[in-house]
């Protein structure tokens, strides 16, 4: 029996892929944290081109294989310790940055990885560009395109991940005498290790939009963080909100003394009715 583990960053995919290669209906959702407990499955034959004991192992998500969150923690442990056959690490392609540091560490796990640059439909719409090959050889793991969504590159990334078994992984980034139980130590290792994946990063990325040009966002808050004009804003929509709450006040009060006017006697009211 073969295991095919899916590993990535919250909200990146995986439970989407998992769902597409094995036909079950897991929950998937749009915030992270969806996922909660590990969860696996048989391939479907047609993804796997024959071979019957593929097995797909769906996991939480997790930002490090240091864990901060008890999810985390299932996914750094089952991957420690059960060694799976194959990692299939989804990353998120609309934040590349963030992925490959959890990347860099799965590649030190001496378990093969091919990584899915999900969501590429994205970034297709935002027009960013990922030199695919270079960062395939930076990495020193194939690397390939998927739109989880509409099952895009998904037979092409088990089909990798199933050539991969047996063979040896390299880490591209390795941290040398961090002390685990020194918080400083560790966030000293994470930072270096953020430099190693920006530089990775500024390499293979494209942005049409760069951060510095202005956007219709930057725009309204230019203007409503002015030092004079954010102010006059401010003051004429607490003026708004206090002349809505008054008048509406007022019409209850008028309204209430008329109908205490017409009907001062309680057999007026018995009347009316
Ligand atoms: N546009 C686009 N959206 C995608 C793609 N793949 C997944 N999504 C969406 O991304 C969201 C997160 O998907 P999940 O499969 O739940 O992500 P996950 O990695 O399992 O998340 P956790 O379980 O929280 O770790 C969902 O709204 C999916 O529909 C893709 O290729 N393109
Ligand atoms: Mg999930």
């Amino acid at each position: 029996m073969i295991r095919i583990v899916m590993a990535g960053n919250p909200n990146s995919g995986k439970t989407t892929v998992y769902n597409a290669i094995t036909g079950r209906m897991e929950r998937v959702g749009n915030w992270t944290g969806v996922t909660v407990e590990k969860k696996e499955f048989a391939i479907k034959k047609e993804y796997c081109s024959g071979n019957e004991d593929l097995i797909a192992v769906d996991l939480p998500g997790a930002y490090s294989m240091s864990p901060f969150t008890s999810e985390e923690g299932i996914t750094s442990k089952y991957i420690r310790d059960e060694k799976p056959d194959v990692i299939i690490n989804i990353t998120d392609a609309t934040n590349l940055g963030r992925s490959l540091f959890f990347t860099t560490q799965l590649l030190e796990m001496g378990i093969p990885v091919v990584v899915a640059l999900n969501k590429i439909d994205i970034n297709d719409s935002k027009e960013t560009g990922i030199d695919v090959s270079q960062l395939s050889a930076l990495l020193g793991c194939p690397v390939i395109e998927t739109v989880a969504t509409e099952k895009r590159g998904l037979k092409e990334i088990v089909e990798t991940a199933v050539s991969l078994i047996g063979k040896e992984q390299k880490a591209v980034y390795t941290e040398k005498g961090v002390d685990l139980l020194d918080k400083a130590s560790v966030e000293e290792a994470d930072r270096k290790r953020f430099e190693f994946v920006k530089d990775v990063v500024d390499k293979v990325e494209t942005r049409k939009v760069q951060a510095k040009d202005t956007n219709k966002g930057d725009y309204i808050d230019a203007v409503l963080t002015h030092p004079v004009g954010g102010l006059i804003i401010f003051a004429a929509i607490m003026f708004f909100v206090f002349w809505v709450s008054q008048a509406k006040i007022a019409d209850i009060c008028l309204e209430h003394q008329s109908f205490s006017i017409r009907y001062s006697k309680k057999s007026d009211f018995r009347e009316n009715l």
